[in-house]
């Protein structure tokens, strides 16, 4: 029998829908624990541009969380085998400040664990809180000058400068992490990002800082995303995954949906397609339970929080 570092409670000896609720069932992080990745929620959504109520995003993926097992089939790896897995609980949040809850957040990631062995997975909120864990990450790696690549999932770019004068909002966290030299845009991709636009001038950031983008309609049979991610060996990868990148037919559970989007097989795809990266961060954001049916949402990004997981679990 292999030694497994994550003990789960046997869903085939008490029931996924018993006990106490953690993402995955992974037990209930301890001070002194230095897990391989600690998962935390981040019940904040004061940087929504439209609809509010991603801050109970958290709450609604640990609870469709119960039913995600740990062996993955396609990459043929246990992630509960492979790797020590915590639920760290949630960050500290400021419901009625962005630049002090991002502050806040990435203090307290900070300190989860051992900072050079424990990565980090959010689990939003909004996207606005994907600046704090890139940030927390990025120090936890040694600030690295060049900053880490960027995988990103998204309807949208998140490069805008500011809404109604704020900078720290959810359209705004890749602009204000190139700004602050955490993300190397020339290792930045975008991926599933499509219109409407308010403005032309919405791409100009990161088209001119050199930003690669894949647009929804450029998806197609090829695999530029593992491509790209093949192309530079040895790069650090935070991965960064925004459910509206998939049709609100599939995740209707979102603030700020964008039809025509991929499904959620193109999703589980386009993730696989990047085993062998070595992703040191990562976060899972914009799940809305109220606008949600049937919770798919919170089920799909949940089994997010799982492919993200088993890639790390495969790469090792
Ligand atoms: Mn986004």
């Amino acid at each position: 029998m292999p030694e497994f570092k994550t003990h789960l409670i046997d869903g085939r000896t008490t029931p996924r829908f018993a006990g106490v609720c953690t993402f995955c069932r992974f037990p209930v992080m301890s001070p002194s624990d230095t897990p391989d990745w600690a998962v935390y929620g981040v019940p904040f959504d004061g940087g929504v541009t439209f609809r509010p109520g991603a801050r109970f995003g958290p709450r609604a993926v640990r609870d469709a969380s119960a039913y995600v097992k740990p062996y993955h089939v396609e990459h043929a790896v246990n992630i509960a085998e492979k790797l020590s897995l915590v639920d760290a609980g949630d960050a500290p949040v400021r419901p009625y400040s962005i630049k002090e809850t991002l502050d806040s957040v990435a203090h307290w990631a900070g300190s989860i664990g051992d900072p050079k062995t424990t990565r980090l997975l959010a689990v939003g909120g909004d996207h606005s809180i994907a600046y704090a864990n890139i940030r927390a990450t990025w120090e936890r790696r040694g600030k690295p000058s060049k900053g880490l690549g960027l995988i990103h999932f998204d309807s949208h770019l998140d490069t805008v400068d500011a809404v109604w004068g704020e900078r720290w909002g959810h359209a705004s966290p890749f602009i204000r992490a190139i700004e602050d030299g955490l993300v190397d845009p020339a290792t930045m991709i975008s991926v599933g990002v499509k219109g409407p636009l308010n403005t032309a001038a919405d791409l100009d950031f990161a088209l001119s800082r050199g930003v690669t983008v894949i647009r929804r309609d450029q998806l197609g049979a090829g695999d530029a995303l593992g491509e790209f991610v093949r192309a530079h060996p040895g790069r650090e990868w935070y991965l960064t995954f925004d459910v509206d990148v998939v049709d609100p037919a599939f995740a209707p559970g979102t603030g700020t949906p964008s039809i025509g989007g991929i499904t959620t097989a193109e999703a589980l795809s386009l993730l696989r397609s990047l085993r062998g990266a070595d992703i040191v961060g990562a976060d899972v954001v914009e799940v809305l339970p109220d606008r949600d049916v049937a919770g798919i949402t919170a089920l799909f990004a949940a089994h997010v929080v799982f492919e993200i997981l088993s890639l790390d679990a495969a790469r090792r």
